[in-house]
């Protein structure tokens, strides 16, 4: 008995530590940016050139009219992650652009040049280790840079990631971005074939904006930036949230035995003392279900559910949305708080504790998909979604409210790795709300089984990614929000032409759009294709061979290799492709230029109306397809799953040069589904345009 009573009061003494040990939530931090340098012969003033709070990355900027020079260090550095799972903040040593948990948040113009000087001081591989062949997951001291997302050149210095950037060596980057470039939310990563996924999932990527203040003319569009301010013409307040997955761990001595730790339920642990890392691909990345049964935590700006304060009821905030993770869904729900119940009290403080899978508990009692007592769904806040990878909309898209606007849609903000998402918030009243990555069903999951399934739609616990603690303002009844956000953007642009502000009055965003309408393509009755499949050759749906073919990562039955060209193009043709996966989803990407999402067709039928209206009804616990609100909007990202067909049509618009189409889902990239495309200036030329007769050099096409 007596022993009893001694393990109970231990055990309450374990289970009490995590509160004890925190008292106050993790503060919501924007990214962190690069210290501004004087150019020779001026001084800066005082407060530009102090330290600022927070992480400092190792490098600075200077502006000089159109010219951006950066200085970026590449390197790994010590840093500290919040673990509610265990209290405490646990070291890491991570490599990233400039040693924070996120890369500096870049800010830059249409018609800039973007000069980055790279300084890669990755330490290079000890003797003895493997050496870097081409393709295959190695070579993690090896790295780029990538402006995803961005029309720019993908040649030369530019945004070309087909360049190696040796440990200890530098690169210049010029980066010229046209005048005509559409203001929006960007990012860049790492993107060397067969390190990205472990650089990116050590957290090297960062946020890109560009600012825009063109004015809606009535003839030319205009910059969503122009129209975003309150009656004083000052901006929106604006939140940045770069959402990282770092699958970092600590492993068991000796090194050449290397086992991750972990506790007794499989999830991974740092004891005291040690230094999470991320260095093995094998056993932190690439498995489906790693990221969903380490018991890491999704971070926003290299923060662990931070508590965002800075936010009163009725106010409208522009919220930037970048999923810079490398496998998982993030399904973004935002639900108020229910303050009730014995978790209630430090959840309305923004206060969580535990694993995942012991916070999946306090989140159904504390922000549950019903509302109390009931079986109606709660109300979720919704988020008006002007922009989605960076590219203004043609209007207002709701995301989780059941009332109609231009373009309706109801459900949740499924963000998949490399998605962007730019939406309006307003919060109807104080109080606490849970932003939560909303769990999907078993059939909803990212790697759905071979029978197929909507998959991709969440991870299989729902998770908190942050709270919102509301301050008093203006009470907004929940069901005039739509309106109400609609009401203050005409109020407050008075000055616009007559036809822009009535439009804006039912969320019309035509004239801001970030991309204008596709026109016809040259080869609609004869699509290129793009099949993803990982597994034993041939694809399906041919029959399988006795014995089975070569086992791998596809495009079009084809492995990466960086010496064939699969796809050479026209400069300035009009073409659609169709997307499709076999047995799992896989996430289209292709640079340099964005595509329209035409169409969706689950077995030979559109999920669309004749409107853009999704015909596809919402499932079991409120989801809806995350096709839904797509159809003829441009996107440089797409999720592609399996039994569906995504129809786009992409315009090679002003750059020639040779790029890559691959999966987003990036152990996927780096296992080699990825494809080389080169877009050249004649086809019908000889050698396409490019070089003098007799001129072979050029061509590196071994097919
Ligand atoms: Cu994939």
């Amino acid at each position: 008995m007596r022993l009893r009573i001694l393990l109970l009061s231990m055990f309450s003494v374990l289970l009490c530590q995590p509160l004890l040990a925190q008292q106050s939530p993790q503060p919501f931090a924007a990214p962190p940016t690069l210290q501004e340098k004087a150019l020779p012969g001026k001084t800066l003033s005082l407060a530009a050139s102090q330290p600022k709070p927070g992480c400092n990355p190792s490098g600075d900027v200077t502006h000089n009219g159109n010219l951006v020079t950066l200085d970026l260090n590449v390197v790994k550095r010590p840093n500290k992650i919040y673990n509610p799972g265990t209290g405490s903040m646990d070291d890491v040593n991570l490599r990233s652009y400039g040693g924070c948990l996120t890369g500096p948040l870049l800010e830059i113009n249409p018609g800039n040049t973007l000069r980055v000087f790279l300084h890669n001081q990755l330490e290079p591989p000890l003797p003895g280790a493997p050496e870097c062949p081409d393709g295959g997951p190695n070579c993690f001291s090896i790295i780029n840079l990538h402006f995803h997302g961005m029309h720019v050149s993908p040649a030369g210095n530019s945004d070309n990631v087909l360049l190696n950037i040796a440990p200890m060596t530098n690169f210049q980057y010029e980066v010229n971005v046209p005048e005509d470039h559409p203001a929006g939310t960007f990012w860049y990563h790492a993107h060397r074939h067969g390190s990205t996924a472990l650089q990116v999932a050590s957290g090297a990527s960062g946020v890109l904006i560009v600012r825009g203040n063109r004015p809606y003319t009535g003839f030319t569009p205009g910059d969503i930036d122009t129209i975003l301010h309150d009656a004083n013409n000052k901006p929106f307040t604006e939140q940045v949230f770069l959402f990282q997955q770092i699958p970092y761990a600590c492993f068991s001595d000796p090194p050449a035995d290397q086992k991750i730790i972990k506790n007794l339920d499989g999830t991974w642990k740092c004891p005291a003392g040690d230094t999470g890392v991320v260095e093995n691909f094998d056993k932190q990345l690439s498995s489906p279900t790693v990221w969903d049964n380490n018991g890491r935590f999704t971070s926003i700006n290299g923060v662990v559910q931070p508590a965002i304060t800075n936010v009163k009821a009725g106010e409208i905030q522009r919220w930037r949305l970048i999923h810079g993770g490398i496998h998982d869904t993030v399904n973004l729900q935002i639900v108020p708080m229910v303050s009730r119940g014995p978790a209630a009290a430090l959840a309305l403080r923004g206060i969580f504790s535990g694993t995942p899978a012991q916070q999946a508990k306090t989140i159904a009692e504390v922000c549950p998909i019903t509302q109390p007592d009931s079986t109606k769904p709660v109300e979720l806040v919704p988020q008006f979604e002007i922009a989605s990878d960076g590219l203004t909309r043609t209007a207002i898209h709701p995301i989780g409210v059941a009332e109609k606007s231009v373009s309706g849609g109801i459900g949740s903000n499924f963000l998949q790795p490399g998605y962007r998402s730019d939406v309006l918030m307003v919060f109807p009243h104080p109080g606490t709300y849970c932003v939560l990555n909303q769990a999907a069903t078993p059939e909803e999951r990212a790697n759905a089984s071979i029978k197929g399934g909507p998959g991709g739609q969440g991870p299989n616990e729902t998770q908190l990614l942050a709270t919102v603690i509301v301050k008093a303002g203006i009470t907004v009844p929940a069901d005039q929000l739509t309106k109400y956000v609609e009401q203050i953007l005409v109020r407050n642009n008075k000055n616009l032409p007559a036809n822009a502000l009535k439009g804006l009055a039912d969320g019309d965003l035509t004239p801001w759009r970030g991309m204008p309408e596709s026109g016809p393509a040259s080869n609609a009755s004869d699509p290129l294709q793009v099949a993803f499949y990982i597994g034993d050759l041939p694809t399906p749906p041919a029959e399988p061979t006795t014995p089975p073919g070569a086992f791998g990562f596809y495009i079009n039955s084809k492995e990466y290799s960086p010496n064939r060209i699969d796809f050479t193009r026209q400069v300035g043709a009009t073409e659609d492709w169709v997307l499709t996966s076999y047995g799992e989803p896989h996430i289209f990407h292709i640079h340099v230029n964005p595509f329209e999402v035409m169409d969706v067709t689950y077995k030979g039928k559109s999920i669309y109306g004749e409107h853009g209206e999704c015909l596809v009804p919402p499932d079991s616990v409120g989801l809806v397809n995350q096709y839904c609100g797509m159809w003829h909007t441009f996107k440089d990202t797409v999720f592609v799953q399996n039994d569906y067909k995504v129809h786009i049509r992409t315009t090679y618009d002003r750059y020639i040069g040779e790029f890559v189409i691959h999966c987003h889902i990036l152990d996927h990239e780096d296992g080699g589904m990825m494809t080389n495309i080169e877009i050249v200036p004649d086809l019908g030329a000889p050698g396409n345009g490019i070089g003098m007769p007799e001129m072979h050099h050029m061509n590196h096409n071994d097919q």
